[in-house]
C-alpha cells in the first residue's frame, strides 16, 4: 500500500514537471532593450505569430532588459543553444561573423531607403544565410535608424572637437576603429553600463540613435548630441542553429516566415518612436548640433581609411552594396 502511494506521488511529480502537453515547446529570446522599445515589441510580434501559426505548440518567451545577459554574452549562448533566439545589433555580431562589418561601414548608405533595398534584396538574404557556419540562423532585419555622437562635455561641431574624448563603443572592432579614426579614444563596454560610466565621468560620451539615447536616459547625463549620422547599423533577429535543428522542417519554416512578417510592424513602431524620442530629448533640454556640410565632409573623409583597411573580399561586398541604388 505504502509503496503504491509512493509510486503515485512519484508519477504526480513527474507529470507536474512536464510542460502542459508533451509537444508544447517553450523557447527563449534575449533582448537588451526595455519592454516597450520598438525592437522588443517586434520580438513580441514575432512570438505572437509563431504561437498563432503553430496552434500554440511553440511559445517564445521574450526576456527584455538584458535579463538573460548583455548582448555579447547572449550571442555566445545562442551559439551554444543555451538561449534559442536573440535580437541584437550587428556590431557585436561581427565578432562571430566578421563579414557583417561590410554592412555597417560609416556613411555606407545614401539613406534608409538604400539600406532597406540592400537588406531586403539578395545581399541581405546572403548575409542572413551566411551565419549558419557560425551556428546561427539569420531570420530578419529590424530598423535602428542612424547613430550619432553625444557627450557630457561640449558641443561637437567638427572632427577636431572629438580629439582625445573617451567615447564608449559597442564591443566591436569596427566601432573602435571608427572612433579612433576621428581622433577620439574608444572605450568598449556593454550597453547597460553606459549610463553610470557617463555619470561618473569614466567616459565622456557615447554614440547611438535617438530612441536608445532617450530610452536609456543617457540624455540626462550627456546633453550634447551631434547629428553626424556616422552609421546605420541594422538590427538582426537570429536563432540558435542547435535549437532550430531540434524542430521539424515545417516549424523551422513557420519561424522563419513569422520573423520576416514581424518586420513591417517593428519598422512602423521604430519610425514613430524615433520622432517621440527626438521630441522628448529636445524638450528635456539636450543641445542638438547639426553639422555644416563642410564639417560633414570632414567626418566622411576621416573615415575613408577604414574602407582601405577592409579585406579585398569585404571591399567587393561594399562595392556591391553601393551599386544597389
Ligand atoms: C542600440 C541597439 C542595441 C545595441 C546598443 C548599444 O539597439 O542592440 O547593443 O545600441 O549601443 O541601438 O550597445
Amino acid at each position: 500500500m505504502k509503496k503504491g502511494i509512493l509510486v503515485l506521488t512519484a508519477l504526480a511529480l513527474l507529470f507536474a514537471a512536464l510542460p502542459a502537453t508533451a509537444d508544447t515547446v517553450v523557447l527563449r529570446l534575449g533582448e537588451t532593450h526595455v519592454a516597450d522599445y520598438p525592437t522588443t515589441k517586434g520580438n513580441y510580434e514575432f512570438a505572437r505569430l509563431v504561437e498563432e501559426r503553430t496552434g500554440g505548440r511553440i511559445k517564445i518567451e521574450v526576456y527584455h532588459s538584458s535579463q538573460l545577459g548583455q548582448e555579447k554574452a547572449v550571442i555566445e549562448q545562442v551559439q551554444f543553444g543555451a538561449i534559442d533566439f536573440t535580437r541584437v545589433s550587428i556590431s557585436p555580431l561581427s565578432a562571430f561573423a566578421p563579414a557583417f562589418d561590410a554592412l555597417q561601414m560609416p556613411y555606407l548608405y545614401s539613406g534608409e531607403e538604400h539600406m532597406w533595398k540592400v537588406l531586403n534584396g539578395p545581399i541581405g538574404e546572403e548575409f542572413l544565410s551566411s551565419l549558419e557556419p557560425a551556428n546561427f540562423i539569420g531570420l530578419a532585419w529590424f530598423d535602428s535608424g542612424a547613430r550619432n555622437f553625444y557627450n557630457s562635455k561640449k558641443e561637437i561641431k567638427s572632427v577636431a572637437d572629438l580629439k582625445g574624448m573617451k567615447i564608449r563603443v559597442q564591443e566591436s572592432k569596427l566601432m573602435m576603429g571608427l572612433v579612433s579614426a576621428l581622433g577620439a579614444v574608444p572605450t568598449p563596454m556593454p550597453f547597460g553600463e553606459v549610463y553610470s560610466a557617463l555619470q561618473t565621468g569614466v567616459i565622456d560620451g557615447a554614440e547611438n540613435n535617438w530612441p536608445s539615447y532617450f530610452s536609456t536616459s543617457h540624455y540626462e547625463v550627456a546633453k550634447y548630441f551631434t547629428l553626424d549620422g556616422h552609421t546605420r547599423v541594422p538590427e538582426i533577429l537570429i536563432a540558435s542553429k542547435i535549437s532550430m535543428d531540434r524542430l521539424s522542417k515545417e516549424d523551422q519554416e513557420i519561424i522563419k516566415q513569422a520573423a520576416k512578417d514581424s518586420m513591417p510592424y517593428q519598422i512602423k513602431l521604430w519610425k514613430e518612436f524615433e520622432k517621440v524620442s527626438e521630441d522628448k530629448v529636445r524638450a528635456a533640454g539636450s543641445i542638438i548640433t547639426e553639422l555644416t556640410p563642410e564639417a560633414l565632409v570632414e567626418f566622411q573623409n576621416a573615415m575613408k581609411p577604414m574602407y582601405d583597411a577592409l579585406s579585398p573580399e569585404l571591399q567587393e561586398v561594399v562595392k556591391k552594396i553601393r551599386d544597389v541604388q
